[in-house]
This record gives C-alpha cells, sequence and structure tokens, in this order.
C-alpha cells in the first residue's frame, strides 16, 4: 500500500494578503511543518501537491530560501505540479525560469508537467517503490477548463494530479469550469487544486476518487474562506483498493483571528455611496451635464448642501485635474 498526504494550495509569498491581520509568511510555513509533522506520523511516502505552492513567481531569493529551507525538512518526497500563480502570467511556456524550477532543479520538490508521468523508484533515489502506484500530473495551461479533456489522464495512471476549476456544482459567476459529473478519465483518483474551497473527497457512482481538501491558505475573508476547516487529505491506495478521509489543519487560527473584513466592509461602502450618487445623477434627467462642475452645482441644490461643501468638491476636483495634467493624463 502507498500512502499520501494531498495539500491544497499553499499560496507562499513574503508580504501579507489585505485580508490577513497576522504574519501571514510565518503562518503558512507553520501548517507546512504541520503537514510534515501529520506525514511522519501516517508514515506517507509521498506529499502530492496540486499546484500554486507560490502565490507569485516574482518571489525575492529571500522568501525563496524561506520556502525552500522548510520544504527540505520534509520527511518524503514532495510531488507537485505548476499552478497559474506558479508562472508568469499563468503562461506554462514561462515555467523554466520560475522559483518553483529552481526548487525543482535543486532536487528539493518533483514537478510533473504537460501531462508527465511519476513512477514509483527504488529508495536510492529517495523516491517510494510500493505497489507500483503510477501518478500523471498536467500543470495549468491556457487550454484548462476548454474543455472536459483537460481532466483526462494521458495513460492508465492510478492517480492525476491537476490545476483547473473542478467543481460540483456550476459556478454562478461567468467563469471557465469543469464539472466533476463531466470529467472522463483512466485515472482512478483525481486531485485538483485551484479553487481554495475545495469539495474535499467525492467518490462518483463509478468508483472514480476526486480530491481537493481546499487551499492550505486564506487569503481572503469572504463568508466560505472563513467558515472552512484548513485540513489536508490522506490517500491509502494499492493496485486494487483505496481509503480516503481528510485531517485539520490543527495550527490554522480562528477566522476572526486571523482575518479582517474592514477592507471588503469598506468596498461595499464605497460601492453604496458610488450607487447612491449615480441615482442623483439620473434624477438630473432636464438638464445635460457636460461639465462636472455643473453636476456638483445641479446636486448641492436638489440636496441643499450648504456651500462649505460644494466649494471643498470643487477644490478637491481642481486638485484632481491639475495632478492629472502633471502626470500628463489628461
Ligand atoms: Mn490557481
Amino acid at each position: 500500500m502507498a500512502r499520501f498526504v494531498i495539500v491544497g494550495d499553499p499560496q507562499f509569498r513574503g508580504v501579507n494578503p489585505i485580508a490577513r491581520k497576522d504574519d501571514f509568511p510565518s503562518a503558512i510555513l507553520a501548517k507546512i511543518d504541520e503537514v510534515h509533522q501529520i506525514a511522519k506520523r501516517v508514515s506517507a511516502d509521498a506529499i502530492l501537491q496540486p499546484g500554486d505552492l507560490f502565490d507569485s513567481p516574482m518571489v525575492s531569493y529571500s522568501v525563496l530560501l524561506r520556502l525552500m529551507v522548510m520544504l527540505q525538512m520534509a520527511p518524503c518526497p514532495w510531488i507537485t505540479i505548476p499552478g497559474n500563480h506558479d508562472l508568469f502570467g499563468s503562461n506554462a511556456d514561462t515555467y523554466p525560469r520560475t522559483p518553483m524550477a529552481v526548487l525543482e532543479q535543486a532536487k528539493v520538490i518533483n514537478v510533473l508537467k504537460n501531462n508527465s508521468l511519476y513512477f514509483p523508484i527504488d529508495m536510492e533515489t529517495g523516491h517510494f517503490t510500493k505497489d507500483a502506484i503510477t501518478i500523471t500530473g498536467r500543470g495549468f495551461d491556457w487550454e484548462m477548463d476548454a474543455n472536459h479533456s483537460t481532466y483526462t489522464a494521458p495513460v492508465n495512471s492510478d492517480i492525476h494530479m491537476v490545476h483547473g476549476m473542478l467543481v460540483q456544482e456550476p459556478l454562478p459567476i461567468a467563469a471557465k469550469h469543469t464539472l466533476i459529473k463531466d470529467v472522463q478519465t483512466p485515472a482512478r483518483v483525481t486531485i485538483c487544486g485551484h479553487d481554495h474551497l475545495g469539495f474535499g473527497i467525492i467518490r462518483r457512482p463509478d468508483g472514480k476518487i476526486f480530491i481537493n481538501p481546499g487551499a492550505l491558505c486564506r487569503e481572503t475573508a469572504h463568508t466560505a474562506e472563513m467558515e472552512r476547516q484548513v485540513q489536508v487529505a490522506i490517500l491509502d491506495i494499492t493496485k486494487d483498493k483505496d481509503e480516503s478521509w481528510l485531517e485539520p489543519i490543527t495550527c490554522a487560527r480562528p477566522a476572526e483571528e486571523v482575518l479582517s473584513r474592514e477592507h471588503i466592509e469598506a468596498q461595499s461602502l464605497r460601492k453604496e455611496r458610488m450607487d447612491y450618487f449615480l441615482t442623483l445623477l439620473g434624477q438630473e434627467s432636464e438638464s445635460k451635464f457636460l461639465e462636472v462642475r455643473e453636476i456638483i452645482d445641479g446636486i448641492a441644490s436638489k440636496e441643499a448642501l450648504p456651500a462649505t461643501i460644494k466649494d471643498e468638491a470643487m477644490k478637491r476636483i481642481a486638485a484632481a485635474r491639475e495632478e492629472l495634467a502633471r502626470r500628463g493624463v489628461a
């Protein structure tokens, strides 16, 4: 039997996302450390990571080193694929000059690209060799989610790793995605990253298994992200049997402690004010305003605003225009 720990997008970076109140890089490293402890405890043969190891390929040497030092402490090999965030401009052709390629060349991680195959090799190489389990992987490229076949394993592999928008239900927004029920693949297990919320472990009626435990990081403060459990999946697999389950990452702090919704609230307040402003403009149907000064005049008289407010608005607009002229924009 081979055993794997499956880890969703770490999105490692050197600076905090706007929503995080704690030291985000240290929090991610602590989670990776916990992944290693879990791998050691369950005697995992490898850690499978379906892409977006980095938040951006534009990292400094010191950030790359921090991650490298942590990954070097792994008790078993990391096997990964390039996610859109690991690449420059989400372009798969840029892979050879990414920090992920540096980690691959340094033999810190194993990277599957272009539907390549990972064979179990003997222990001299440091790789596992158990039950002849084969793993294939396709990193992100522009074709992802263009059709269902982008999730199809290239050969009859046991496990196939992909990085794309694989979901259970159609998305409510116009974004490319693929439904789990539409995937046709020879692989017994499909492991997917990209969608940070994940869908856990799904066994289809035809016996095919799909795993996305959700991202290791919580970068945003959206409600669903705040409410979800940060977790990894564990997969036991032989040539004819498999079993999988989820395990929580216990060092993940409660969402209210590390995530702030202030910027989201400020954004919705700004949107509310903008909507109100546009409504006011809409009400001025009798006159046609070409000049911003006339718009302000119109609103000020309709809302009976004091002259001081009107003057302040004029002053700010004049200053903004001057600044634009200085920059050569207007
Ligand atoms: Mn991604």
